[in-house]
C-alpha cells in the first residue's frame, strides 16, 4: 500500500511536470465519439440528427436507435417500451399495437400460454369457446388435435366469418363426424379458427411462437 502512494505521488509529479513543459505542443485530442440528438428525452437519440465530437449537452446522446424523436408522439415511443392499445407503435418494432389485436377474440397477450408441448388437444366441449382455452400459444412443430361434432360444429380456418384458405387448419365440414382434426403448425404466425356454424360464439386463435 505504501508503495503504490510512492508510486502515485511519483506519477503526479511527472505529470505535472509533463503538462508544465509541454504546453506549446499540447494534443489536439481527436474526438471522435459520436451523438445523436435526443428531443423527447427517453435516452434513445435519432439517428438523423448526427453530431462528432464532444458531447454538445445533455440532450445529445449516443444511442442512435430512436424511431420517433420530433413527433407529437414522440416521447411514447422508443425501442423496448410496452406496446399499449393507442394506434401508435410505442416499441418501435413497425407494428402498431401488436400483441393487443383482438382476433376472433383472442389477443396474444391473453392467450393461454402451452408452449414447450409437442401435442395440444382442442375439444368442442372445453376449448373451443371463448371462455374456455380457445386462444392459445403453442411452439413451432406442435401438434393441435381438434376434437368434437364437426358435424354440428364443422371447422375451419380463418378470422371469422371469413375462410382464410392458405390457413394450415383443415376445415373439417358439416359431413366429417367425429374424426380428429390434427394440424402440425411448422411456422410462427397467428393461425385464427372458428365454427362455420356459430361463427362469432365458437372461435379462437393458434398463436405459434
Ligand atoms: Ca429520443
Ligand atoms: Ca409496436
Ligand atoms: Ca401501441
Ligand atoms: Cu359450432
Amino acid at each position: 500500500m505504501k508503495n503504490l502512494i510512492v508510486l502515485s505521488g511519483a506519477l503526479t509529479v511527472i505529470m505535472l511536470l509533463a503538462s508544465c513543459g509541454s504546453s506549446d505542443d499540447s494534443t489536439t485530442t481527436q474526438v471522435t465519439t459520436n451523438w445523436y440528438e435526443d428531443t423527447d428525452g427517453d435516452s434513445f437519440g435519432d439517428p438523423d440528427s448526427h453530431f462528432i465530437g464532444d458531447q454538445p449537452d445533455m440532450s445529445w446522446v449516443s444511442n442512435n436507435t430512436d424511431c420517433d424523436d420530433t413527433g407529437p408522439n414522440a416521447s411514447s415511443r422508443f425501442p423496448g417500451n410496452a406496446e399499449i392499445p393507442d394506434g401508435i407503435d410505442n416499441n418501435c418494432n413497425g407494428e402498431v399495437d401488436e400483441d393487443l389485436l383482438t382476433v376472433n377474440n383472442c389477443t396474444e397477450l391473453t392467450a393461454i400460454d402451452l408452449t414447450g408441448r409437442s401435442t395440444v388437444i382442442i375439444t368442442d366441449t372445453s376449448a373451443w369457446m371463448v371462455g374456455h382455452a380457445a386462444c392459445i400459444m403453442v411452439s413451432e412443430n406442435t401438434i393441435v388435435t381438434w376434437q368434437g361434432n364437426f358435424n354440428a360444429h364443422p371447422l375451419g380456418g380463418g378470422e371469422t366469418p371469413t375462410a382464410d384458405t392458405t390457413s394450415p387448419i383443415t376445415v373439417a365440414a358439416s359431413d366429417s363426424g367425429s374424426s380428429p382434426v390434427d394440424v402440425t403448425f411448422n411456422d410462427s404466425g397467428d393461425y385464427p379458427y372458428y365454427c362455420l356454424v356459430h361463427k362469432t360464439a365458437m372461435q379462437g386463435v393458434v398463436y405459434v411462437r
